[in-house]
């Protein structure tokens, strides 16, 4: 293959097809919310309960929905590239890991953990949050918050991205509508450093143009496509 240093961007696209709703299509609203009453910083402090509910029934979502064939052509590709596959999500759902992802960025944080706001220690959860949810690492109540990266708080991992974004020479932007900074900004910086940039949607993304090559499609056709093109040498 004539890449060594692969980063892949997923975004909620890539698991539309498992089941899980994205976040700016027709059916992007929540109970009637938008997404900003539920993922800010002020929505929790607001309206605690709201919020913990909105992250509990995606979690339970989580429990019947199974990883499609885009989440799996990317484990495939990590696992028999001869280089690096540095992967990046913005989704909080595990279905890379079930697909057999074992490396997994996950920036916007994952909804099977929670974090102590008193410590910030962050451990792992199954069961419902709510306000008066005993904190397991300092017991008081209400302490425990998803760990979730809200509009106006710093994304996870940005210095490992940062450092993987310098080195990659192909960067794949899967299913994610190039809205929300920074990850909309990645491909800027791939093209900076000379890395050969891919969309992979089901339709132009709102930073298509600073793609140089696009596949619009299901991500569960697109995406096994591309993986076994590059696969084979291509
Ligand atoms: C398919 C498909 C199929 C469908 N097959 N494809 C002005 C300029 C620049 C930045 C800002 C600005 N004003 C404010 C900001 C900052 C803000 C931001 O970007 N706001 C925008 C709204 C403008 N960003 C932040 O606040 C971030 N933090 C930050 O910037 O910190 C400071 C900083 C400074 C310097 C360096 C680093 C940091 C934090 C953002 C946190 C986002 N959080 C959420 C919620 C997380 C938890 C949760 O899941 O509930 O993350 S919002 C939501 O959007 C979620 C997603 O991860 C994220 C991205 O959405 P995504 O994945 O793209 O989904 P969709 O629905 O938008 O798109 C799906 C796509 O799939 C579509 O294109 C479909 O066509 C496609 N699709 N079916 C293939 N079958």
């Amino acid at each position: 293959m004539r890449y060594q240093n692969i980063v892949i961007l997923t975004g909620a696209g890539v698991s539309a097809e498992s089941g899980l709703n994205t976040f700016r299509g027709a059916d992007g609203l929540w109970e009637n919310h938008r997404l900003e009453e539920v993922a800010t910083p002020e929505a929790f402090a607001r309206d605690p309960q709201l919020v913990q509910r909105f992250y509990n029934q995606r979690r339970h979502q989580l429990n019947s929905v199974v990883p499609n064939a885009a989440h799996i052509a990317i484990a495939q590709l990590q696992r028999e590239h001869s280089g690096a596959v540095f992967l990046i999500t913005q989704n909080v759902d595990d279905l890379h890991e079930r697909a057999g992802s074992e490396f997994v960025l996950h920036m916007h944080g994952e909804l099977k953990r929670a974090r102590c706001q008193s410590t910030g220690k962050v451990v792992p959860i199954e069961d419902d949050l709510s306000p008066d949810t005993a904190c397991t690492v300092c017991a008081a109540s209400g302490c425990l918050r998803p760990n979730v990266v809200w509009f106006g708080e710093m994304p996870i991992g940005m210095d490992a991205i940062e450092v993987a974004l310098n080195q990659a020479d192909l960067f794949i932007s899967i299913g994610t509508s190039g809205n929300v900074y920074p990850a909309a900004g990645f491909v800027q910086l791939a093209r900076q450093v000379g890395a050969h940039t891919v969309e992979l949607n089901l339709e132009p993304s709102q930073g298509a143009n600073l793609f140089q090559e696009h596949h619009h499609g299901m991500a569960s056709e697109v995406v096994p496509a591309y993986v076994a093109e590059l696969l084979a040498g291509s």
